[in-house]
């Protein structure tokens, strides 16, 4: 996939070829924390990108220029040197260069390995095939109210090795009392130590099929995260994520009612509340968040943050006024009693039947993008059920046309400007319009943030054509 080595190029360079023994496989985000780490500690590396110009490179050459740098290809000659390599999450380890490199010794790690074998303090770590963003921003703000001095990051942006304390750091820099991560599949792959005081798969849903076996190959780098884990929360609700527990687990979160010193949901007073055993917490409607999937989320996080000892009223506090990040079901406009919904980030199957399940009314859904190579047929059902009509755009428009067999009205765009043109032509009085792609975005944009953005251009532009007010 990524073994061409066409253009193979080495960028300025003082160190002679035999001088390093490290290599750091892909640069980006990643790459430059990599690259910070080991030059603190003074390992000999060298960086190789598949990609001719990769992010970073500008810094790179910048800060550290006496780094040998193989960029626009991978050569098999550049990783037989390495007797380590320090892979970023982007690429896969099936790679034939890593492959070759494994066969022939080197250790092949990543950065959230180098991470953990370093950190002091707890670590708590989040994953999922959806929520992980929400459940890892949650704990942060809850450790927050708790007064507890936590660094987040990992998947959800700030590379993990960044939050580690510099060697030559200030005396009297607060000391890091927890870590909350969010880890994706790709970074547990490389990840054989990571020791954890909590961890949890909050659910599995088809994801990143284009890069894995099959699902049961998804769920299972998934399940790697309780390889080393104090104690394993899991979800009751979910049977695949649950059966990656193998049974150990010390503490579980679902929708039903729990048994003692578990979490779930239960009825008081004609109202649902988040409870812990039959001690109810908090009514979900007092929750800023809305949507089952967001109380599945408050649970879990519920239970990590009582696992890491952060105060419960401050962390139910957090849930009464944390509402949510952009591109994630997000209200973006009513227009002549019509809602409109970004959600962007809902870009596999289970995030946009989440996003169906959770908005009351009928709903007019754009849909598509790149599928990586999911079954859509779930949403069949959900569709016929929520749906007044589909309006389908990207690259997997006609396998998405096959698999929902027009059970409701489905018309085609060709660019998320004519998308919502559509959208309000079909919708009617009270309808709700969803953005939930169930896809990738990068067939017609740079990433979900951008086609979100996009789309919620485009509905302002619309509500400045109605007359109405754009804010
Ligand atoms: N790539 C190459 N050749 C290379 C290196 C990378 O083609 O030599 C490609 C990869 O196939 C991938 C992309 O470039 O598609 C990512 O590389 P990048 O340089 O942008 O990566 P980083 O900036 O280091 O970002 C990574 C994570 N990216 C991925 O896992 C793809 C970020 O997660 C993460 O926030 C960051 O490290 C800090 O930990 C992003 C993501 O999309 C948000 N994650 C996936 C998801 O959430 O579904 C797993
Ligand atoms: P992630 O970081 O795992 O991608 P986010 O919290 O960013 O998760 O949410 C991504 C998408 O998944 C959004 O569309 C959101 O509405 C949806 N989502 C969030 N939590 C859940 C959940 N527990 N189950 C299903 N979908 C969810």
């Amino acid at each position: 996939m990524m073994s061409k080595q066409q253009n193979l190029h080495i960028s300025k360079s003082v160190q002679t070829e035999t001088a390093w023994d490290t290599l750091v496989v892909g640069l980006g985000a990643t790459g430059l924390s990599v690259v910070r780490y080991l030059t603190e500690r003074q390992v000999k590396f060298a960086v190789t990108d598949s990609r001719i110009s990769p992010p970073g490179e500008g810094v790179l050459q910048q800060d550290y220029p006496q780094v040998a740098c193989y960029f626009g290809g991978f050569d098999a000659k550049v990783f037989s040197q390495a007797t380590r390599l320090i892979v970023n999450p982007g690429i896969a380890i099936a790679t034939p260069e890593i492959q070759q490199a494994l066969a022939q010794g080197a250790e092949v790690l990543g950065d959230i390995e180098l991470f953990s074998r370093e950190a002091i303090a707890p670590i708590v770590a989040i994953t999922g095939s959806n929520g992980k963003t929400t459940v890892t921003t949650l704990l942060q703000l809850m450790a927050q109210a708790s007064s507890v001095t936590e660094k987040t990051g990992g998947n959800i942006g700030t590379p993990a090795l960044d939050l580690l304390p510099m060697k030559n750091a200030a005396t009297g820099e607060q000391k890091t009392a927890l870590y909350i991560l969010e880890l994706s599949s790709f970074q547990l792959e490389t990840t054989p130590s990571l020791t954890t005081k909590t961890a949890v798969v909050l659910n599995i849903s088809e994801d990143h099929l284009d890069r894995y076996d099959d699902i049961t190959h998804y769920a299972a780098t998934k399940g790697l995260i309780y390889t080393n884990c104090q104690n394993r929360l899991v979800n009751r609700d979910d049977v695949v994520a649950l059966t990656l527990a193998l049974g150990k687990e010390t503490l579980s979160f679902g929708l039903d009612e729990p048994k003692q010193g578990q979490y779930g949901l239960r009825q008081k007073e004609h109202k649902t509340w988040l409870a812990k055993g039959d001690h109810c917490l908090l009514p979900v409607d007092k929750m800023k968040l809305s949507g089952k999937h967001n109380q599945a989320n408050a649970l879990a996080a519920l239970a990590m943050g009582e696992i890491v000892g952060l105060k419960q009223s401050a962390m139910l506090k957090v849930l009464t006024e944390y509402a949510g990040m952009e591109h994630r079901t997000q209200w973006v406009a009513k227009i002549e009693n019509i809602e409109w919904y970004n959600d962007s980030k809902g870009t596999n199957v289970g995030a946009t039947l989440a996003a169906l399940e959770g908005l009351e009314g009928t709903i007019v859904l754009i849909l598509g993008g790149q599928g990586k190579g999911a079954d859509f047929s779930p949403l069949k059902e959900a569709i016929k059920k929520n749906a007044r009509a589909v309006i389908l755009m990207g690259e997997d428009a006609d396998l998405i046309s096959i698999v929902l067999e027009k059970v409701v009205p489905e018309v085609r765009a060709t660019s998320m400007e004519h998308a919502v043109e559509l959208a309000a032509a079909l919708a009617k009085r009270d309808d709700k319009v969803l953005l939930s792609p169930a896809c990738a975005s990068f067939d017609m944009f740079a990433n979900y943030q951008v086609r979100g953005n996009a789309f919620i251009n485009c509905v302002k532009a619309y509500q400045y054509q109605q007359g109405g007010l754009c804010h």
